[in-house]
């Protein structure tokens, strides 16, 4: 039985000063075309300090009540370790989605200005992905090894257009093998062909080339592998950062869970951006009514 913890203060697990962005922040042209070939970007803190610490307290207090989390440290020696591919926490259950302080982050102005830039203007829809989701696991393996479940969560548009970006931020120090989500930069250049192509379908036709036999079903691996297809160098990444630290990535992009052969559990939000005006050739490639979403 976990013992009382004392009450949540703000300031016990700041160990370091954050560094912050000047606001209003503007990407630089090198880091847009950067985000071109590669499909992600990483900004380091793009977040300001006071919001993620609010954003980081939100999500801490139900993991305090499951005595997870007490006098501003971790208390995983109660529970049973879990074992990759558990991760010992369903976050929408466990802490839940609807937290203003998380909402909050995805109206930061340099934010908004990041996913103007990189998303080519326009509005967003807010229908579709109404809200930020958090991202947690616990530790949850010895041996860091790379994971399978590699997916993208939009369709291919016939027209070549990205669907959209989607911003993951790391709401605690998350360290490399530390649980964050990887993905496989350059893979946003495949299968763009004047076609529109679902998840399944797209996973299908990857698996037939080499770099992609070997991820999905090649040996453990502890390395991040590159490789290429056709012209497209690919190279997996982890979106591994501090607090506050942001990682943008076009809806293209091959991504995993990963596991967290950390000591810390891996607390990181994420939130999906779709151009208004990407609606119905999504709508289309999904097979939605014209009426939805
Ligand atoms: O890192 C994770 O837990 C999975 C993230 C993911 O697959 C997603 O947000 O689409």
């Amino acid at each position: 039985m976990p013992r009382p913890c004392a009450a949540l203060d703000p300031r016990r697990h700041d160990s370091e000063a954050f560094q912050a962005l000047p606001q209003p922040f503007n990407l630089t042209d090198q880091q847009i075309a950067s985000f071109r070939s590669d499909g992600v970007l990483k900004i380091d803190q793009l977040l300001p300090p006071a919001g993620v610490t609010a954003a980081r307290q939100a999500v801490l207090r139900p993991l305090e009540a499951m005595g997870l989390w007490c006098d501003g440290d971790w208390r995983l020696d109660h529970i049973e370790r879990p074992l990759w591919p558990a991760t010992g926490l369903k976050p929408s259950r466990d802490i839940g989605n609807r937290h203003p302080e998380v909402e909050a982050l995805i109206d930061e102005p340099g934010v908004r200005m990041v996913v103007e830039q990189l998303g080519g203007g326009g509005p967003f829809d807010r229908k579709v992905y109404p809200r930020p989701q958090i991202l947690a696991s616990l530790p949850n393996a010895g041996p860091w090894v790379l994971p399978n479940g590699w997916h993208v969560d939009a369709p291919r548009l016939a027209s070549g257009n990205s669907p959209g970006l989607q911003m993951f931020a790391c709401l605690d120090d998350v360290a490399p093998r530390g649980g964050a989500t990887l993905a496989v930069a350059g893979s946003h250049h495949l299968l763009n062909d004047g076609r529109h192509l679902k998840a399944r379908g797209i996973n299908a036709t990857l698996r037939q080339e080499p770099f992609f036999q070997r991820l999905f079903y090649g040996p453990a691996d502890a390395d991040l592998p590159a490789g290429r297809s056709g012209a497209s160098p690919l190279q997996v990444v982890e979106f591994s950062g501090r607090a506050g630290d942001v990682w943008l990535m076009d809806l293209r992009v091959l991504h995993a869970a990963a596991p967290n052969a950390s000591d810390r559990p891996r607390l990181m939000m994420t939130h999906r951006f779709v151009p208004t005006a990407r609606l119905p050739e999504i709508a289309e490639a999904f097979g939605w009514p014209p009426s939805l979403p």
